[in-house]
């Protein structure tokens, strides 16, 4: 029998799933990146339990692990006062590794390139039909017998099928940036600290060591904050809320984006032979750290529908199968960040961890994280 063949658009995290769970089953993928070289974008992430199966699964996990940090604990400190603090990691709780993206990236190049998945760059994609084309800015069109847009947030496949959607922007927004850890190490500094500044204005840093020597911090500010929402970083404000970061705030270079939290909710996740994955169908806000979380298990879960059924009946499957859990997560997602509940201690509660719990579609065999 031919081989079944997929063009992607889109080689982030969802992409780069997608092209390397269709080939270990049998499957062709090209994978077309619009922009000129694969890297990463945004400092740091954090992969809970269920995206560590994932990797798992797509053969990525041993080279993430290895270079990944295992914090002791997740605290929240607001105005100074440690309100929560949670160990992770350790036997019988749920592991939470952080890393650098461009690591997590890497680690994923490597197996989408090992499964024999085919990466192309400077190759942007403007829309793909139901039938089953991918349609190129260069003006060529694809066939394939799966078409993805896994194309990020700003998906011009999606938009290019005119599927219903509802989006939404927030009030507050991240600057992400990574430094090294100066003196900051050893102790209380090996934890994640979630540290919130609420006396007259609102500012917050999530403090993150990435390794021995790496610290990424999602520095969040309200839209309404000109001085501390702007790029590059003015160190005053946030020198001034968070002193004792003060040796690592002095450290950050040129960072060029300031993102809003968003959310993209979608009427449907395909039409005809086009799935949309990853960001582009359920962009959330990081406040559960799930949403590559999210995009890799529905990439996976994707491949392993299409081996049990014929293309329209896979993409239904899938949906039905996947889709309550990320609906929740950018839920609940959506409700941490609109209503800032974390400034009072995050709990993680059985709302919070339910797809850090789950054990994807395809990694049921892997107990042994
Ligand atoms: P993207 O990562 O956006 O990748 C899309 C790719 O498609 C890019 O390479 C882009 O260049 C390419 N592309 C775009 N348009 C085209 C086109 N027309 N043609 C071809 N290629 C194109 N998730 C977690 O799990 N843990 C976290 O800790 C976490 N922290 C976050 C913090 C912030 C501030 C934000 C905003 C998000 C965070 N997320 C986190 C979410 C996570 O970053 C995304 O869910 C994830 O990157 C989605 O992957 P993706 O592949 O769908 O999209
Ligand atoms: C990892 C991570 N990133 C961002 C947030 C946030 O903005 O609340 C929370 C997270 O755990």
């Amino acid at each position: 029998m031919a081989r079944r063949h997929a063009e992607i658009a889109g080689a982030g995290f969802a992409g780069l799933a997608m092209a390397t769970a269709l080939c270990q089953r049998g499957w062709t993928a090209r994978v077309h990146e619009a922009n000129a070289e694969l890297r990463a974008f945004g400092a740091g992430i954090f992969i809970w339990e269920n995206g560590l199966r994932v990797l798992r699964a797509l053969g990525a996990y041993d080279a993430v692990a290895d270079g990944a940090f295992a914090a002791p604990a997740y605290e929240t400190r607001t105005n100074g006062r440690v309100l929560s603090f949670q160990p992770i990691n350790g036997a019988g709780q749920y592991r939470l590794l952080t890393m650098t993206r461009q690591h997590l990236y890497a680690a994923m190049l490597a197996a989408a390139r090992r499964a024999g998945a085919e990466i192309v760059t400077a190759s942007e994609a403007v829309g793909a039909t139901p039938e089953g084309e991918l349609l190129l800015a260069d003006g060529r069109r694809l066939r394939a017998d799966l078409v993805v847009g896994a194309d990020g947030v700003r998906s011009k496949v999606r938009d290019s099928l005119g599927i219903p959607q509802q989006r939404r922007k927030y009030e507050d927004g991240l600057i992400r940036v990574l430094t090294d850890r100066a003196t900051l190490k050893g102790g209380d500094w090996d934890h994640v600290i979630d540290f919130w500044h609420t006396a007259g204005r609102t500012l917050r840093i999530l403090y993150t060591p990435c390794g021995a020597d790496q610290l990424y911090m999602a520095m969040m500010a309200p839209v309404a904050d000109a001085e501390a929402s702007a790029v590059p970083v003015r160190p005053g404000p946030w020198i001034e809320c968070f002193p004792q970061l003060e040796p690592v705030l002095t450290r950050i270079g040129q960072v060029a984006r300031y993102d809003v939290y968003e959310t993209t909710k979608l009427a449907q996740w395909s039409v005809g032979r086009v799935a949309i994955v990853g960001d582009s169908a359920h962009a959330m806000p990081p406040t559960l750290a799930q949403g590559a979380g999210c995009a890799v298990t529905n990439a996976l879960g994707l491949a392993v529908a299409l081996e049990e059924a014929e293309t329209a009946e896979a993409l239904r499957l899938w949906e039905a199968r996947e889709r309550p859990l990320t609906d929740h997560t950018q839920r609940r997602a959506a409700e941490i960040a609109e209503s800032r509940i974390l400034a009072s201690g995050m709990s993680w509660d059985d709302e919070g961890l339910r797809a850090a719990r789950h054990v994807p579609t395809g990694t049921g065999q892997y107990s042994d994280l």
